[in-house]
C-alpha cells in the first residue's frame, strides 16, 4: 500500500504536457497484443494512476487520460512519461515499480475508450466550480504600471504557464500556472480586465489581469475545444468534444444551461468543433464536427423567435416557438463545416469541409448567416485552417488571406466575389497568419513543414508578394501577434528552451528575446477587444 506522500509524488500523470508536439497529427490507437496483458490494465491503473487521474480517467490533479485527450500525443511518448515521469510536475517515473510489460500495458490501455463512456452533466459542472472573489475593500486598480490596453498574454505550453507581458517595455509583469494544455485563444472581457482560458481537459479559468489572480474556475466538459466570451461581457460559452455539448455560463462562471449537440430529431449527435463570438450579431456561432448544421445562439434579448417545427415550452401568438434569446437557431448545410472564419460584419461564415479519407481535397464554403444558405464554394488547394486567417483591403475590395495546412501557400480570396485572387507560395504549410491595420505587411509561419518550420514569411499586403523571411534555424518559429500600434511583431520559438522574439514590424529585425518554455499563442488585449482585422477574435 502506498503512502499518501508517495501517491502524490507519483501523482499527476501530467502525461500529455511535454508531449504535445506542435501540429502533431492524430496518433493511431495501439493494437492490443492478444488481450491478455490489457486485462491487467484496470487493476494496474487503479493501483498506480487513479488517485491522480481519477477512477474514470477523467482527470483529478492530473490530466484526463482518455483517447480524446491523448489523441495528439505519440504512443512512445506516453510510454516514456510513464517510465521516466515528467520534470517539474508531480508525475514521477514508474520504472522502478512496474515491469516494461506493465508500463506498455498501461500506455496502450489509456488510449482505449472508457466503457461505459464517462459522463459530465450539469450537476458535475456546477460541483466543479470554485471562486475566490476579490476581498472586500480591495481596490479594483491594476497592481502594475503599464498600458492596460497593450498587455500580452502568452501561453507557454511546455510547463503550462502563462506570462503576462507589458507590450511597451516587453518586460514580464507576472507568470502563473495554467490548467493543463490550454487551447484556442484566451478571450478578454470588453474592458480588457479579465481573461478566460480554456484547457483541452475542459477547465475554464477566469483571471483578473488587474489584481493578478484567478477569480473563478469551472470544468465545462471532459474534452473541450475552446471558449468564447460575448461582446457584452455577460456570457461565457464552451464547446466540447466530450460530452457532445455546449455549456453556457454567466461572467462569473456559474452554469446557465447546457445544449446537447444533436440534430432536431435527437437521433444524431456531434462533437462541437468550436464556438465563436459574433459581436455585431449579438450571438455565438457554433461549428459542429459531425452534423451538417451551423448553429447561432443569440444573446440579444430582442432576438426573433425560433420556429423549428417542434413544440417547445414557449407560446408566441398563435404559433408555438421558442424565444430566440439563448436558444439554438439551426442553418442546415450540405456537409459538416468547421474551422470557421468570418467577415468583419459577421454576415458570412467561411467553413472548411473535411477531406474524404485518404484525400487532400478539402474545400471551403461560404454561408450567409442572414439568408441561412450557402452562397459560394471556395476553391482552396489544401486543408485550410481558416480560423488563422486575416482580412485586409486590397485593390478596392476586401480580401481574406488564409494559410492552408495541405500545401505551402496562402490563399487570398476576394470577399465580394469569393474568388481566389492569388495563391502566394510559402516555403511550407503553416498554421497562422497575422497582421495589423497599421502595417503594410502580413506575417505567416510554416510550422507544419519539417524543413521550413523555422521560417516566417513576410508578405506585402499591397502587392501580395513575399518580401522577406525571418528564420530561427532548426527551431519551430510560429504564431505572430502585433503590439497595439502595429510597430512590433511578436513570434514564438516553440521549443522547451524556446523564446518569445520581438521583431520591428517595419525592418523585420529582432529587437528583444525573452526565454520561454514552448510558447505558442500570444494575445494583445487591444487587438482582441477591438477585433483588429489582422488577428483572431
Ligand atoms: Fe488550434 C485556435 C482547432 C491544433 C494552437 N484551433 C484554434 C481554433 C480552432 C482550432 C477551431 C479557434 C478557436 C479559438 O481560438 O477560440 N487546432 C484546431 C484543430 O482542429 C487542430 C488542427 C487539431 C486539434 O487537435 O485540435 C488544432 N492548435 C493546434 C495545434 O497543434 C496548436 C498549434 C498547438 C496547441 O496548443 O494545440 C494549436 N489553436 C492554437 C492556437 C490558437 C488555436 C495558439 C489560437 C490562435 C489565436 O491567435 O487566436
Amino acid at each position: 500500500m502506498k503512502t499518501l506522500k508517495n501517491t502524490l509524488r507519483r501523482g499527476a500523470l501530467a502525461l500529455a504536457a511535454a508531449l504535445l508536439p506542435l501540429g502533431a497529427v492524430h496518433a493511431q490507437a495501439p493494437v492490443p497484443d492478444a488481450g491478455t496483458a490489457l486485462a491487467q490494465a484496470p487493476r494496474l491503473y487503479q493501483q498506480h494512476c487513479a488517485s491522480c487521474h481519477g477512477e474514470q480517467r477523467t482527470g483529478l490533479m492530473g490530466p484526463a487520460l482518455l483517447p480524446e485527450s491523448l489523441a495528439r500525443i505519440r504512443a512512445p511518448e506516453v510510454l516514456r512519461v510513464i517510465r521516466e515521469g515528467r520534470q517539474a510536475t508531480q508525475m514521477g517515473g514508474f520504472a522502478d515499480q512496474l515491469s516494461d510489460a506493465e508500463m506498455q500495458t498501461l500506455a496502450d490501455w489509456v488510449r482505449t475508450p472508457v466503457v461505459p463512456a464517462p459522463r459530465w452533466e450539469e450537476a458535475d459542472i456546477r460541483a466543479s466550480r470554485e471562486s475566490t472573489p476579490l476581498p472586500a475593500g480591495e481596490p479594483a486598480t491594476p497592481l502594475w504600471q503599464a498600458d492596460p490596453m497593450n498587455l500580452f498574454v502568452v501561453v507557454e505550453a511546455g510547463d503550462h504557464h502563462v506570462t503576462l507581458l507589458d507590450g511597451d517595455t516587453f518586460e514580464p509583469i507576472t507568470r502563473f500556472q495554467s490548467r493543463f494544455a490550454l487551447h484556442g485563444g484566451p478571450k478578454f472581457t470588453p474592458d480588457g480586465r479579465y481573461v478566460f482560458f480554456g484547457s483541452r481537459d475542459g477547465w475554464i479559468t477566469k483571471y483578473d489581469l488587474y489584481r493578478l489572480r484567478v477569480v473563478a474556475e469551472v470544468r465545462a466538459g471532459l474534452n473541450m475545444r475552446n471558449v468564447a466570451v460575448s461582446g457584452d461581457g455577460r456570457w461565457v460559452i464552451a464547446a466540447n468534444y466530450l460530452p457532445h455539448t455546449l455549456a453556457l455560463f454567466d461572467a462569473d462562471l456559474n452554469l446557465v444551461k447546457t445544449y446537447d449537440a444533436t440534430t432536431l430529431d435527437g437521433k444524431a449527435s456531434s462533437r462541437v468543433s468550436a464556438v465563436y463570438d459574433a459581436t455585431p450579431r449579438h450571438s455565438f456561432i457554433v461549428a459542429l464536427k459531425d452534423i451538417p448544421e451551423v448553429w447561432e445562439i443569440s444573446y440579444d434579448e430582442k432576438a426573433e423567435p425560433i420556429y423549428d417545427g417542434l413544440v417547445h415550452d414557449y407560446k408566441m401568438g398563435e404559433g408555438i416557438a421558442r424565444p430566440g434569446y439563448l436558444n439554438v437557431r439551426r442553418t442546415p448545410l450540405q456537409d459538416p463545416l468547421d474551422d470557421f472564419f468570418f467577415d468583419q460584419p459577421y454576415r458570412h461564415v467561411l467553413g472548411a469541409t473535411r477531406p474524404a479519407k485518404g484525400s487532400q481535397a478539402a474545400s471551403a464554403q461560404v454561408v450567409n448567416l442572414d439568408a441561412r444558405v450557402k452562397v459560394a464554394d471556395l476553391p482552396i488547394a489544401g486543408m485550410p485552417h481558416l480560423g488563422s486567417g486575416i482580412t485586409f483591403a486590397w485593390n478596392g475590395t476586401t480580401v481574406l488571406a488564409s494559410p492552408n495546412l495541405g500545401g505551402g501557400a496562402i490563399d487570398v480570396i476576394d470577399m465580394k466575389t469569393w474568388k481566389t485572387v492569388r495563391t502566394i507560395p510559402t516555403p511550407g504549410p503553416g498554421f497562422f497568419m497575422r497582421s495589423h491595420e497599421d502595417t503594410p505587411y502580413a506575417w505567416t509561419d510554416s510550422m507544419m513543414s519539417p524543413s521550413a518550420r523555422d521560417t516566417l514569411t513576410v508578405i506585402d499586403k499591397r502587392t501580395l508578394e513575399p518580401v522577406a523571411q525571418v528564420r530561427e534555424p532548426g527551431k519551430t518559429l510560429a504564431h505572430i501577434e502585433f503590439t497595439r500600434d502595429g510597430r512590433y511583431a511578436l513570434a514564438s520559438v516553440s521549443e522547451a528552451d524556446g523564446a518569445l522574439i520581438v521583431y520591428d514590424a517595419g525592418t523585420f529585425k529582432e529587437v528583444k528575446r525573452l526565454p520561454m518554455n514552448k510558447p505558442v499563442g500570444k494575445y494583445n488585449v487591444w487587438n482582441k477587444i477591438t477585433r483588429s482585422e489582422g488577428t483572431s477574435h
